[in-house]
């Protein structure tokens, strides 16, 4: 697919991002667009951004975790994480099935070596309404962070952040090394409503300063918000917010439908979709606190089905079943 530039309808609805973006300061970024900048996309194969590696195998116990759910293994003092207790408590489908998980499992190294299986279970108002826990050292002292939405009945989805923490101690075991247990480190503010839920996007240190935050887009089927927070526990602290961006068509399941591109010498670069699923969006948090489109809105040819991590880029998959390597030109 040749690159070309966007018609009077793109156009239109970029102008409802600049006029949505919130705060005079981001639109008065976003009108000094460089116009070396680009998102190319080009034909490739179901490879692209696919790593070669075979998945590894998950463990015994983790077989019995939410249905169409990834296990996910760790390098830090997780072994592995998954999410369990299947339950239908909170009858939402966007994720395509009202089957959620009602706990968050993990397999860890005990205090003699043993590997031992961590649950933490959640009250029943809430449930996990998510497929794949996420791990990343949010706050580099070589311990694993679990990153996971979190549904309520009340106040919809939130972003949550657990840990492996030692578990309080009993007078006669307190000469003994602490178990470890999960603990709910930090969460964003809610959705807001029932049924109201969000994607993550990923982690990154999107302001530059020396920490990881993460990236989401709370309500991606009704007017999504790209939002990033910064990890202080006990709270994930909203900074910034870009409006009329997705990561997710309702009721399917995949969830991966943005990419960050790490370049040196930048902070890091969102590429996600319209509202529609039908054109990339690029944009920046840049100094000293605005957003940054890099690239006019890119159409893409049919629906974004997937979005996924590539070398200074992403993958796409659209709904015809092509794949486009998308490249964010400097
Ligand atoms: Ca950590
Ligand atoms: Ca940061």
């Amino acid at each position: 697919m040749q690159p070309h530039n966007p018609d009077l309808r793109v156009t239109q609805r970029r102008s409802v991002i600049l006029q949505r973006f919130g705060l005079g300061l981001s639109l008065l970024a976003l009108s000094t667009v460089c116009v070396a900048m680009g998102l190319r996309v080009e034909p490739s194969t179901p490879e692209c951004g696919a790593p070669v590696i075979a998945p590894a195998v998950p463990p015994r116990a983790a077989q019995s975790r939410l249905a169409e759910s990834q296990a996910v293994r760790g390098q830090l003092d997780v072994l592995w994480v998954w999410l369990g207790s299947p339950t239908s408590r909170y009858p939402h489908t966007a994720l395509g099935s009202p089957v959620h998980a009602g706990s968050l499992h993990a397999l860890v190294a005990g205090p003699e070596g043993a590997v031992r299986e961590v649950v933490y279970s959640l009250p029943f108002h809430r449930v996990f309404e998510d497929r794949v826990p996420r791990l990343a050292d949010l706050d580099g002292d070589g311990r694993d962070e679990i990153i996971v939405v979190e549904s309520d009945a009340i106040r919809g989805a939130a972003l949550v952040v657990l840990g492996l923490r030692p578990q309080s101690q009993t007078d006669a075991s307190r000469d003994k090394p602490s178990a470890q247990g999960l603990l709910e480190l930090a969460r964003s503010p809610y959705a807001g409503a029932p049924f109201r839920w969000l994607n993550p996007v990923g982690v990154s240190d999107f302001d530059g300063d020396g920490r990881l935050d993460i990236a989401s887009v709370t309500t991606p089927h009704i007017g999504g918000v790209l939002t990033l927070h910064h990890f202080r526990p006990p709270v994930l602290e909203p900074y910034a917010r870009a409006m009329d961006v997705s990561n997710h068509r309702m009721g399917a399941l995949e969830q991966r439908l943005a990419a960050i591109v790490e370049a040196p010498g930048h902070r890091p670069t969102v590429i996600v979709p319209d509202m529609q699923l039908r054109a990339l969006h690029a944009l920046r948090w840049e100094a000293p606190g605005q957003w940054r489109e890099l690239a006019e809105l890119k159409p893409m040819a049919e629906r974004i089905e997937r979005l996924t991590p590539a070398a200074g880029g992403a993958c796409a998959l659209l709904s015809d079943g092509s794949w486009w390597r998308v490249v964010l030109m400097p």
